[in-house]
């Protein structure tokens, strides 16, 4: 497995922007110090899909911040990509794993600890878990419980991030609560300044949650 560290996990959401603001506001957050990217792209054809990934992976690499494609395994080995991301509704992580081979990451969205060990036993490298907030981005979620999210932490050797509504100000909820990062769109796409909410979130992972 490619080596990956989950503690400030930066999924993308390009629609409000043009590409150049968006590239840019990508760079930021990698100059903020976010430790992984997420490309998630919902509406875009595969192609427009493809053509976005070459120029975010191009980024990620200058800062050597390994790159995840969300729902594509087509598109992720296209761009030769560090990583996929799947849900319960994509290609299943036992298939993924055997096309995409041992190196890549290959992360899956649990909300049941059900869920986590099928994803841990078909060969997930990690996991996401939420909605813990009501979020403001685009996606099919219901909310999950800080109770759940200990739970599955607990069920499954492999790291377990929350997602969901996450920001600087509201995370002491996760406090005590064995996950291996935070997951966010919203806190770091859309704020001012991309670079300065990176800073600011990794701070409030080191001072609220002690890693
Ligand atoms: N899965 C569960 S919540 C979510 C995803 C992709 C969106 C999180 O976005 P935000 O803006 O950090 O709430
Ligand atoms: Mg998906």
């Amino acid at each position: 497995m490619a080596k990956f560290n989950p503690r400030l996990y930066f999924i993308t959401d390009s629609t409000k922007y043009e590409k150049e603001e968006f590239l840019s506001r990508v760079e930021a957050a990698l100059q903020g110090g976010v430790t992984l990217v997420q490309l998630r792209e919902k509406e875009r054809t595969t192609r427009e899909y493809l053509e976005l990934a070459r120029e975010v992976h191009a980024l990620t690499l200058k800062y050597n911040v390994p790159l995840i494609i969300d729902d594509r395994l087509d598109v992720a080995m296209a761009i030769d990509a560090e990583g996929v991301h799947l849900g319960q509704s994509d290609l299943p992580i036992g298939i993924a794993r055997k096309i995409f081979g041992l190196d890549k990451i290959i992360g899956a969205t649990a909300k049941t600890v059900e869920q986590a060990k099928e994803a841990y036993e078909q060969g997930a490298d990690y996991l996401g878990v939420g909605a813990i907030y009501p979020t403001t981005t685009k996606v099919k979620t219901i909310l999950t419980s800080t109770d759940m999210l200990d739970k599955i932490c607990h069920a499954v050797p492999i790291p377990a991030n929350a997602i969901g509504g996450l920001n600087k100000d509201n995370i002491d909820v996760l406090k005590g609560i064995p996950i291996a990062g935070i997951c966010v769109v919203s806190a770091i796409m859309k704020a001012d300044d991309p670079k300065k909410a990176a800073e600011e979130l990794s701070e409030a992972v080191k001072n609220k949650l002690g890693f």
